[in-house]
């Protein structure tokens, strides 16, 4: 497999399962699954550069670096694990961060967040990484990278809730200010 196509196909995954699935007249069910064989049919009916196949499917979800997507048991739906933007029940997992967690940014965005916390902005969830590294990355894609320190431990004390997605990403609906050290 190319791996240029495999990233190509992940991207446009991330697109339909994620925000925008009437880019192929897709329908996501409330719990945000696709019907396997009816994406590959609208991804190729679309007329969309890679020709989606199963097989292509298979070794994007089982390769992703990130392992993005999933597949149901018997493999007949697939869908994102973390990153909506659109409203979906993935009936996360609750889980206690026992550690601090990372956030990774940019510089033109830290005044707003020292004023107004992480916000989830356009996503259901701010995403935080157990990792700095990680954050780095997620930091990269805008420019030079930003992390910030997530005293999480303490907001689980305090009652805020912590979600685990399939992928190991953290998500929180929020985090004030109070919790948040500049790395
Ligand atoms: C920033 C990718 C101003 C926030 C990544 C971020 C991640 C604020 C941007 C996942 C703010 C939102 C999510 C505030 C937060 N004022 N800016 N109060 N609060 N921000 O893309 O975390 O590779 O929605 O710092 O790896 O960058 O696609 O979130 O810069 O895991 O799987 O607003 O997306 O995953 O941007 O990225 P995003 P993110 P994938």
């Amino acid at each position: 497999m190319n791996e240029k196509t495999a990233k190509c196909v992940s991207k446009f995954l991330s697109l339909v399962l994620r925000h925008s699935p009437e880019t192929i007249e897709l329908k996501l069910d409330e719990n945000g699954w696709a019907d396997v064989e009816e994406l590959i049919l609208k991804c190729n009916k679309k007329g969309n550069q890679n020709q989606m196949t199963e097989e292509l499917l298979d070794y994007v979800v089982e390769n992703n670096d990130k392992k993005r997507f999933v597949f149901n048991e018997n493999k007949t739906k697939i869908r994102a694990s973390q990153g909506h933007s659109i409203d979906v029940e993935l009936n996360l997992k609750e889980s206690e961060p026992k550690d601090f967690l990372y956030h990774g940014t940019v510089e033109k965005f830290i005044d707003s967040i020292k004023k107004e916390g992480l916000q989830k902005m356009s996503r259901q969830y701010v995403h935080l990484s157990k990792d700095k590294e990680t954050a780095i990355k997620v930091g990269s894609r805008r420019g030079k990278p930003i992390v910030l320190k997530i005293n999480a431990p303490k907001m689980f004390l305090d009652g805020y809730k912590f979600y685990l997605s399939e992928n190991n990403v953290w998500l929180i609906d929020e985090v004030p200010t109070k919790y948040i050290e500049l790395n």
